[in-house]
């Protein structure tokens, strides 16, 4: 398998607006930022994943973009990004850029243009239809709620918009569309930007007829309709031949629909397209047929069954991410650990889990020191553009609203967007302003200050776990195999090169539990837990207890 440095990166993620305000406006801002890089180094990270900060009219949080070259003033504008980008390379941290380019804000330039009439040199950069019988061309929903179809009076069309209404789907079908985008990309790497998150890239290319879906389960229509498009491939190749394998530089496709089919293709370095994908099969492990504001129970062997399948399909020639959490789920504690009764136990093995597999791993902002969900009392609280959307159809189709807040509460996009926890101060350190989105309330105890101090904190074993993995590129590189499929409390692998093997036991559940295994216990020897329990016998787990062995060599 060939190394490289984005193989072996540990990729921290920034959601700017919640990270750090210097400016007392109550939004994080890039300043914010270049302060705690020093913090960021100390975690042991290589990279920073930076969300959106261009210039944007914020429908959804930066994700609608109405110029692609602006750093938003805002944020500080392209001077403090271009100190930021300086300081980081000093630092020896590479900065990936988010590439939003399926869709831009209906204020940008080229979309402003588009709507003006059918003639206008920029109309066919957007996806303009006739209605149907009096309504939108096709009965599809959007991401967010309500119809994909937006009517403009204007010029008696419709046109399309996979997510909000005011952020139009680009026509990728436009060689002249494509061109541009290949030339912000190249725009960004000439400042010396060192990768991309390419946001939502499994969308670009469209179906070839527009059909009413007929499908219930709104993940089916995702995948059978709007993702993997037929010209999907040919067009992620064409922007790698133009601009991407002209520098050295990492991309990561973000992607609704990636799956194990045609994930693969994607990453496959023969075919020359991405680095990297995001698939969402774990983190949409509990989704019911309503999509994600329709949680169902689901069980640790599918769970780890994501992991399993997912290393398998990806060993032979591409390369996996590995990831619990970002700025659109829940909080990773909050889903995957225990945050009632083992918050600090629960927060270490999911690092430890984070950082034992194979696949660039990386780690969403505050899930260092265990955030966890907040749990607004009011809906009024909540700003998130999915949230809100969700409870008004909720509302429309005359749901239980209280059964639906408990979902809310769970599941909300803004449980992931509080701001970070620096310090239990007013606002946790966050702003000296009034904080955009309120803090959670449990700052005062889960705070960056108070873990600095802690030898036992959850944040030190991050920086341990780094460490650890920086130490044994095995965990990297080596193989992957996982022991025990079926059992529904424990997940044990092994991951293993010619030198080195590791056997890693994660205990998911509130009992002691022994691994049972025709093993000989005396083979390993311990390296990693994350509580001071059974360390006499390798194979006996405490709750959410979990331990690294080491294979000992004859
Ligand atoms: O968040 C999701 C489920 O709640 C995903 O389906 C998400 O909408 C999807 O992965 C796309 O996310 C990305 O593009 C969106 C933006 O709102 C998200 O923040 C971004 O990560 C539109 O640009």
């Amino acid at each position: 398998m060939k190394k490289t440095w984005w193989k072996e990166s540990v990729v921290y993620q920034i959601y700017p607006r919640s990270f750090n305000d210097t400016t007392g406006s109550g939004m994080g801002d890039i300043q914010g930022i270049i302060e705690k890089l020093d913090y960021i180094k100390s975690l042991g990270a290589d990279a920073i994943w930076l969300c959106p900060v261009y210039e944007s009219p914020n429908d959804d949080n930066g994700y609608d973009i109405s110029d692609y070259r602006k750093i938003s003033e805002d944020f500080g504008g392209q001077k403090a990004f271009d100190t930021l980008l300086d300081k980081m390379h000093q630092k020896g941290l590479k900065l990936v850029m988010d590439l939003v380019a399926n869709h831009t804000s209906d204020e940008h330039y080229w979309f402003n243009e588009s709507r003006k009439s059918k003639e206008n040199p920029y109309r066919d950069y957007y996806i303009w239809k006739d209605g149907k019988n009096g309504g939108p061309p096709t009965n599809w929903e959007s991401f967010f709620n309500g119809s994909t179809w937006e009517y403009d009076q204007l010029t008696d069309q419709y046109y399309l918009h996979y997510f909000t209404k005011k952020q139009p789907d680009l026509n990728w079908e436009n060689p002249k569309v494509r061109k541009e985008i290949f030339e912000v990309i190249e725009y960004w790497f000439e400042k010396g930007v060192d990768g991309f998150r390419m946001d939502v890239i499994s969308l670009i290319s469209k179906p070839d007829s527009f059909q009413d879906t007929q499908y219930v389960k709104f993940q089916d229509t995702i995948i059978n309709i709007y993702a993997n498009g037929p010209k999907i491939h040919q067009y992620l190749h064409e922007m790698n031949q133009a601009v991407l394998s002209k520098y050295d530089i990492m991309t990561v496709g973000e992607g609704p629909g990636i799956d194990l089919k045609n994930g693969p293709l994607y990453v496959d370095e023969k075919r020359k397209e991405l680095d990297m994908v995001f698939h969402f099969d774990h983190l949409f492990i509990d989704c019911g047929e309503g999509g994600k504001y329709d949680p169902q129970p689901y069980d640790l062997p599918k769970f780890k069954k994501v992991f399993t399948d997912w290393d398998n399909a990806l060993k032979n020639g591409g390369w996996g991410s590995i990831f619990l959490g970002n700025h659109d789920f829940s909080r990773m504690v909050s889903r995957f650990g225990n945050v009632d009764e083992y918050h600090l136990e629960s927060s270490k093995l999911l690092a430890t889990l984070l950082l034992t597999l194979r696949g660039t791993v990386y780690i969403y902002q505050g899930d260092e020191i265990g955030m966890t969900n907040v749990g607004y009392p009011s809906i009024a609280d909540y700003n998130d553009v999915e949230t809100l959307n969700a409870w008004n159809e909720a509302k429309k189709k005359g749901k239980d609203m209280e059964e639906f807040f408990k979902i809310v509460h769970s599941q909300s996009r803004d449980n992931a967007r509080t701001p970070m926890q620096w310090n239990n101060s007013e606002n946790a350190g966050f702003t000296n302003g009034t904080p955009w989105l309120q803090l959670n309330p449990n700052y005062i105890d889960i705070n960056v200050s108070q873990q600095e101090n802690d030898s036992n904190s959850i944040l030190n074993y991050y920086r341990e776990m780094v460490q650890f993995r920086k130490e044994n590129d095995v965990l990297v590189y080596g193989d992957y195999e996982c022991l025990n499929e079926d059992d529904n409390e424990l997940f044990v692998y092994r991951r293993w090169d010619k030198d080195v093997e590791f056997l890693i036991l994660h205990n998911f559940s509130e009992n002691d539990l022994r691994f049972q295994k025709n093993m000989n216990a005396e083979e390993y020897e311990f390296c990693k837990t994350n509580v001071q329990e059974h360390l006499d016998d390798s194979y006996l787990l405490a709750p959410w207890q979990t331990k690294v062995l080491r294979k000992k060599t004859k």
